[in-house]
């Protein structure tokens, strides 16, 4: 069925959806006939959710006790992640993330050990496991979204029938890589969602700030691509969007920015004090749009999630993260050199001389 780019195709209905795209609203009312997934799907979809937010809370308070490194949180933003993620191949499509995107990443496949051990500044959270179609976080602000780009054109030109999706701030879109790697994605018709969650804040630099464009979604049209906004605090509208963007994409049609609308709940990072530049009303305000908690009043409405599913829900992802981590404990501490042996395939000189310095050798 032919829809117009503002319309969704639900199994024949289509359904009106004016920019940002929301399928389920904040009471966690459907606002389509059907919902984009079953509700098996939309279970594993929250426990995901869940998994992601309570990892990061865990870290934060492992970080006040010295026991991890600064870290970036996404709390309030996990359905960006998770939904997108849900719309992938976890077998041939890459997840590229910038650096506050967990929960996505281990729904992705990254073991939940290694998210550990990259807050604990361990080498070996970085190196990504055989198999599983990822890079490791990048704290260069839009640094990654050239190698996104990169690796969809080259999974295009081997034919290979992956996509891939790069995570970014709003703060992203203005960084010289952003337009220089989605302007080549335009010219090559690269197989790339240019995923941008817009959190509002950039640091402490608000939206207002950011850019004079009243959407991030419309720069799509100087890559002459197309740009989308959906409300990225909806699981199902951003799976369903992502979703349409990847058959796209694996249809030889380009990439798709979506700039999906979210909040940063929490702090930038274990580093930030949000506190002296953010109106706390902000935070309060969104509070009601969390979500897990969207996502739980629709399934208890469906009759599918209740207080006591959600405590049982509760304790095995708490038995999950426990067991995580005492492995992570568990994990040899890396000596300093094996920082650099997994930047790339084979060391370069320059890298080797890094190491001699940081071993405090001569290479
Ligand atoms: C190239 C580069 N410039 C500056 C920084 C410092 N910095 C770290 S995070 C950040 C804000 C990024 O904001 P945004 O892209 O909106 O992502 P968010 O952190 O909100 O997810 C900045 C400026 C950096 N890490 N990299």
């Amino acid at each position: 069925m032919k829809t117009m780019p503002n319309q969704i195709d639900f199994g024949g209905v289509l359904v009106d959806a004016p920019p940002p795209v929301q399928l389920l609203d904040t009471a966690g009312n459907l606002r389509a006939d059907q919902p984009p997934m079953t509700d098996e799907q939309a279970m594993e979809g929250l426990r995901a959710l869940l998994l992601g937010r309570r990892f990061d809370e865990l870290c934060i308070l492992l970080q006040r006790r010295g026991q991890m490194v600064t870290l970036a949180p996404g709390i309030g933003q996990e359905a960006c992640t998770v939904g997108s993620a849900m719309a992938l191949r976890r077998d041939r499509d890459w997840f590229i993330p910038q650096y506050r995107e967990a929960a996505g990443q281990l729904y992705h496949g990254l073991p939940l050990v290694q998210a550990f051990l990259w807050h604990m500044g361990s080498p070996i959270g970085f190196a990504i496991p055989e198999g599983v179609k990822m890079m490791p976080f990048n704290a260069g602000v839009a640094g990654h979204v050239p190698h996104a780009v990169g690796i969809a054109w080259g999974l295009k030109q081997q034919k290979k029938d992956g996509v891939t999706i790069a995570h970014f701030g709003d703060g992203a879109t203005s960084q010289g890589d952003f337009y220089e790697a989605a302007n080549l994605a335009g010219v090559v018709k690269a197989p790339v969602i240019l995923f941008c969650q817009n959190n509002e804040w950039a640091i402490s630099t608000p939206r207002s700030l950011q850019s004079a464009a009243p959407t991030l979604a419309q720069k799509a049209a100087a890559f002459g691509i197309p740009g989308i906004q959906i409300d990225g605090n909806d699981l199902f509208a951003v799976y369903e969007v992502t979703r349409r963007a990847v058959e796209r994409a694996r249809a030889g049609e380009g990439p798709t920015l979506i700039e999906a609308l979210t909040y940063r709940l929490g702090i930038h990072t274990t580093a930030d004090d949000a506190s002296r530049y953010e109106p706390s009303h902000l935070k309060e305000d969104w509070k009601d749009r969390d979500p897990i908690l969207r996502l739980q009043r629709h399934l208890e409405r469906r009759g599918t999630w209740n207080a006591n599913i959600g405590e049982a829900m509760e304790a095995e992802v708490k038995a999950q993260l426990d067991a995580a981590w005492a492995d992570a404990q568990a994990s040899p501490i890396p000596n300093i050199g094996e920082s650099f042996t997994k930047v790339f395939a084979e060391m370069t000189p320059r890298l080797r001389e890094q190491q001699a310095q940081a071993e405090g050798h001569d290479a």
